[in-house]
């Protein structure tokens, strides 16, 4: 399989977790959206979202971070990352995508771009933003895990899943522009036993081939 990537992409992240906890190998495709990388006819002919992760597995492209999860957890059951009733799994996706679909997509360049260039918000004023999104995502997961007697060990009962591959993703940003993470105990005592996992430490930025030598994470 190719997965096609960038080191800093969190969205990117996810997908590697996912691979790595299952154990599949997997070729890295560069692809540097800092250098326009997903606009180009070649990429968007592969993934006309022009966005990265996209996972090529023979002739077959998945794209779409929770999608490309949920491709290989129906292909490669072994370990499962989603529940086997349809109530948990109602409530992993609530959480993912809680997480991918309400908070990332305030945050990536192409956002943090026209915060800068359109409405002229100088670095501090893009940084409060992310940094504000971000809180308040993790505000939202927090209520959403503290007191449900469905949450265990991990997001959902006490097996690692999904859910807690995108709480990972979140946290992760929220490095990146310097969250408070106390008020958060729930989520940040998940990320914990997470960030033991070689799956996860494998996946950090710093450890990808793409990385600048001098890049030690966030
Ligand atoms: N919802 C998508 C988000 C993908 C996404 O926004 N990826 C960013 C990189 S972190 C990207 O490709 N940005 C390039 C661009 O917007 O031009 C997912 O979960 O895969």
């Amino acid at each position: 399989m190719k997965l096609y990537g960038f080191y800093q992409s969190s969205n990117v992240y996810r997908a590697r977790v996912a691979l790595n906890l299952k154990g599949l190998p997997y070729e890295d495709v560069i692809v540097n959206v800092l250098n326009g990388d997903t606009k180009t006819a070649e990429y968007q002919a592969l993934n006309p979202q022009a966005k990265i992760p996209a996972l090529q597995d023979g002739e077959v492209v998945v794209t779409q971070s929770l999608a490309i999860i949920e491709y290989l957890d129906e292909k490669f059951p072994d370990p499962p990352l989603l529940p086997d009733d349809s109530v948990g799994r109602a409530r992993v996706r609530s959480i993912s995508m809680g997480i991918v679909g309400d908070t990332f997509p305030l945050l990536p360049s192409r956002i943090r771009n026209v915060l800068a260039n359109e409405l002229q918000q100088d670095e501090a004023g893009v940084r409060r933003w992310c940094h504000d999104w971000v809180c308040r995502g993790l505000a939202t997961l927090e209520a959403s895990l503290l007191g449900d007697p469905a949450t265990g060990m991990y997001c959902h009962g006490d097996t690692l899943g999904m859910a807690d591959i995108c709480l990972a993703s979140i946290i992760r940003v929220s490095h990146r522009y310097g969250c408070d993470l106390a008020p958060f105990p729930t989520v940040t005592a998940i990320y914990d036993r997470c960030v033991e996992m070689p799956a996860f430490e494998k996946a950090l930025a710093q450890n990808q081939v793409d990385a600048p030598p001098d890049f030690k994470g966030w």
